[in-house]
């Protein structure tokens, strides 16, 4: 890979990732045609209260997508951002994806908003992360309590992490360049985070790579679109000097 241009080392760079960063790797996204919701119902799966009813269900789902996470690869979006953070840049990824496909790639600073798909914590005594999910179709229990695992991933209904989200609101208010990439932008609190940097920081540049347009279109400096495994990879292969070009 070409090394990247010098001036990009001067900048805070933060990046906003969604379902549509890991599509490219096989990972489905959650809406839209081919999205997940199209053969599921969100309100059967990714609530606390799906959970309570079913938890074989929810389990099963979770299965199938931790092992196909598990074989799937970073793809080229995931490695220009490891690349520019080995390279010397302030870069900060936000991360609404369950899947450790950014830190597979090399970043090493990355924030779980949503959780991480490979960890669990248990419904009866609360330890986090006591055990991996493992891939297996028996219901995984606490091995301390007996207590059920959950995946240690946000629902709807649930609050994010605070300290996560502490850290994440410290960071836009710290960003010269925002880039917002493969999220639909309607799942909030995430869906305000471009809306609060501007307020915050009105020259902040705010760049988004995109399949299509998004609620947040219209606050951005661009809109680049098409598959992020190729635009975001051009745009910083490719950037000369002007974080809007
Ligand atoms: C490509 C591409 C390619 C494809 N290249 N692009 C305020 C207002 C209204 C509602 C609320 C509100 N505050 C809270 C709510 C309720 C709720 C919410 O936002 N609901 C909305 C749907 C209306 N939010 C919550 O409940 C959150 N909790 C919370 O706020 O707590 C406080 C509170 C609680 C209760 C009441 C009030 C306040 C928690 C949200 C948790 C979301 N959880 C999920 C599941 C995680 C676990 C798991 O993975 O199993 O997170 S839902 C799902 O959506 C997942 C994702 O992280 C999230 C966002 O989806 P994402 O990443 O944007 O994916 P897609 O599929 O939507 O979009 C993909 C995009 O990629 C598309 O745009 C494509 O075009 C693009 N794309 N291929 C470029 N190759
Ligand atoms: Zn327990």
């Amino acid at each position: 890979m070409p090394s990247i241009h010098p001036n990009l080392n001067d900048f805070k760079i933060t990046v906003i990732t969604g379902a549509g960063f890991s599509q490219p790797s096989g990972i489905p996204t959650f809406r839209g045609s081919d999205g997940l919701w199209r053969n599921y119902s969100p309100q059967e799966l990714a609530t606390p209260s799906a959970f309570s009813q079913n938890p074989s269900l929810v389990w099963e789902w979770y299965f199938w997508r931790i092992k196909l996470i598990q074989e799937a690869q970073p793809n080229p979006a995931h490695d220009i951002l490891a690349q520019l953070e080995s390279q010397g840049c302030d870069i900060v990824i936000l991360t609404q994806n369950v899947d450790d496909l950014h830190e597979r790639a090399g970043s090493r600073q990355v924030l779980h908003l949503h959780g991480e798909i490979m960890k669990t914590w248990c419904v009866g005594c609360g330890t986090k992360n006591i055990t991996p999910p493992g891939t297996s179709t028996s219901l995984p229990k606490c091995p301390l309590c007996d207590g059920l695992l959950r995946p240690a991933v946000v629902w709807f209904g649930e609050s994010l992490d605070s300290t996560i989200l502490k850290t994440s609101f410290k960071r836009l208010a710290n960003t010269d360049l925002l880039v917002v990439a493969g999220t639909s932008a309607v799942v909030y609190p995430v869906a305000d985070f471009p809306f609060h940097a501007k307020r915050l920081n009105p020259s902040i540049i705010i760049l988004e790579f995109n399949m299509e347009k998004t609620p947040i279109s219209p606050l951005t400096n661009k809109t680049i679109l098409g598959p992020v495994e190729e635009t975001i990879v051009s745009y910083f292969q490719h950037y000369g000097g002007s974080l809007e070009t």
